[in-house]
């Protein structure tokens, strides 16, 4: 199966009102959008998304961060996607990180950096199935 990972517009954006450019971003790059869920997580479902970060000292206001407002769940699938989505949000700090990448562009901020993605196969896979049932992947072929 080609390489998935899990990408999450955050609610810094919902407000700001920038989804579509970040998902734009995503797509023009050339990379295969195959699931979407516009939703608002409870905070429970949060503290399960960030569950790594759990006992570190920015977990609970993130936590509350990510279930304050709606977020656009997504899926992208092709070979290197996960490390090609990292590059395109750039590093976890919007004061740090590069210019053109997502969170160079548009935040200047530590928690409100405006996306998530998955940073490994492993964590991809777990993600994914948080939000997404087998059938909810749409198979096709891009022309
Ligand atoms: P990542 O989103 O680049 O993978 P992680 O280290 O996994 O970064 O952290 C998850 C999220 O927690 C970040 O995207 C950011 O919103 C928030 N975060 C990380 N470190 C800090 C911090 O030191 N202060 C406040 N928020 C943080
Ligand atoms: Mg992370």
């Amino acid at each position: 199966m080609a390489e998935r990972t899990l990408i999450i517009v955050k609610p810094d954006a919902v407000h700001r009102h920038l989804v579509g450019e970040i998902i734009g971003r995503f797509e023009k790059k050339g990379l295969k959008l195959v699931a979407a869920k516009f939703m608002q997580l409870t905070e429970k479902q949060a503290h399960q998304v960030y569950a790594v970060h759990r006992g570190k000292a920015f977990f609970e206001p993130l936590v509350k961060f990510l279930s304050s407002a709606p977020i656009l769940v997504t899926v992208w699938e092709g070979e290197g996607v996960i490390e090609m989505s990292r590059k395109i949000m750039g590093t976890t700090f919007g004061f740090s990180a590069e210019p053109g990448s997502i969170r160079g562009d548009f935040s200047c901020s530590e928690r409100y950096n405006l996306v998530h993605g998955s940073d490994s196969p492993e964590s991809a896979q777990q993600e994914i199935e948080m939000f997404f049932k087998p059938n909810e992947i749409i198979n096709y072929t891009p022309n």
